[in-house]
């Protein structure tokens, strides 16, 4: 697999490399370095941006100016390096403040005080230049489900978002929001735990138009779901804003492995879709932004861990791209998905202008028997999925 490049729009959290391993069993396995201490790394790396939290980089307890004088000071190392910040989002769960939810807890006080960090996280990502707000809300949700009026809580989320938007439009920032779906883990259930109901909510929305998604490989998997599928939607409605790219084995906690190192043949398609797009519909929507991993190298790893798993990230990406290109362009993948009918998915199901009407009254024969007896051959397809994939 080649190096990566700064093409190749791959970028980090600061909070996935500059996690400490800690874990709720454990304190952490290895320093954390100063926040401008990434990026030299990272770009040598082959690395494109960075994206971070208000307090990846300042302490929440310190004031605007020493916020602004810390965020400088990021910045500068990331031109030096030259990575952009393409994202930037704000920390609404660590403190114990947060503990019932920002924009959703029950105590107003808190809601009002959560609303203003994240307005104040805006104004930071429009002056890195960032093109992406995201808005991951961990702890918006419930443990028991008398302790939540659920009409309530998407009013205030509604009103919450709505007025991050509108902001963003009245002070005329080049930003758009991301919404990151999880289903649970801080809080036993989360609001938002799925694309799909994210993408609900967005269409409840005043400002809706710069609302879409963020969504998560390993959140979708917590969660039983398709990632692909999540994202091909999200595609679909025009939403599919941001992207964290990480791993994921099964329906246990957030493990956020390494890019590939969960379900491997999901990542294939993951990365087929991204890099190739949907094989019936050249005209869809594309996915143009950030490849965004958002993983934690493991707590067993120490120093050097960290930099082999961030090039892992790239590495398996960039190693599934070439697989899906091929893939895609091998003779026996054409033929297979005309036989599957891969292609004819994308014709009408009604003819042009052809009303209910005409549609009800066209006398049309299938052949029962014959349809009922079609081989898809879906399976011959997959297998050249997996032939391509293991070399
Ligand atoms: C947190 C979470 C991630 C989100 C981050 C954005 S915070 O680390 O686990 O999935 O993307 O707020
Ligand atoms: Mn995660
Ligand atoms: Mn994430």
């Amino acid at each position: 697999v080649r190096t990566p490049t700064p093409e190749d729009k791959f970028s980090f959290g600061l909070w996935t490399v500059g996690w400490t391993g800690t874990d709720p069993f454990g304190g952490p396995t290895r320093p954390a370095l100063d926040p401008w201490e990434y990026s030299d790394k990272l770009a040598e790396l082959g690395a494109w941006g960075i994206t971070f939290h208000d307090n990846d980089v300042f302490p929440f307890e310190s004031d605007e100016q020493t916020a602004k004088k810390i965020v400088g000071r990021l910045k500068d190392a990331a031109d030096k390096a030259g990575l952009v910040i393409e994202m930037v989002t704000t920390n609404t769960f660590t403190h114990p403040v947060f503990k019932d939810g920002g924009l959703t807890s029950n105590d107003r006080a808190v809601r009002r005080f959560g609303l203003r960090k994240i307005l104040h996280a805006v104004d930071l990502a429009a002056e890195v230049g960032a093109e992406t707000f995201v808005m991951w809300g961990g702890r918006e949700g419930a443990e028991y489900d008398g302790s939540k009026d659920v009409y309530a809580a998407f009013d205030r989320y509604k009103e919450g978002l709505d007025t991050v938007a509108g902001y963003i439009k009245e002070q005329g920032y080049d930003l758009r929001i991301g919404l990151e779906p999880k289903p649970n883990e801080p809080r036993g259930d989360i609001f938002l735990p799925t694309v799909g109901h994210a993408l609900g909510l967005i269409a409840q929305l005043e400002h809706g138009d710069i609302v879409g998604l963020n969504p998560e490989v390993g959140h979708e998997q917590m969660a039983n779901l398709n990632y692909t599928h999540g994202i091909g939607q999200a595609l679909w409605s025009g939403k599919l804003f941001h992207i964290d790219l990480n791993g994921q084995r099964g329906l246990k906690y957030d493990q956020d492995l390494v890019f590939g190192h969960g379900d491997l043949i999901s990542a294939f398609f993951t990365v087929d879709l991204i890099e190739n797009g949907f094989p019936g519909s050249p005209d869809a929507p594309r996915y143009t932004g950030p490849r965004h991993f958002d993983y934690k190298p493991s707590r067993t790893e120490y120093i050097d861990g960290i930099w082999a798993s961030a090039q892992a990230c790239m590495a398996t990406y960039l190693g599934l791209a070439e697989k899906a290109k091929a893939f895609r362009a091998d003779p026996r993948v054409t033929e297979a998905m005309t036989y599957a009918g891969v292609y004819d998915l994308a014709t009408p199901t009604l003819a042009e202008d052809e009303s209910v009407q005409d549609f009800l009254a066209a006398a049309e024969d299938i052949d029962l028997d014959r349809a009922a007896q079609r081989d898809y051959g879906f399976v011959a397809l997959q297998q050249l999925a997996v032939e391509h994939l293991i070399g």
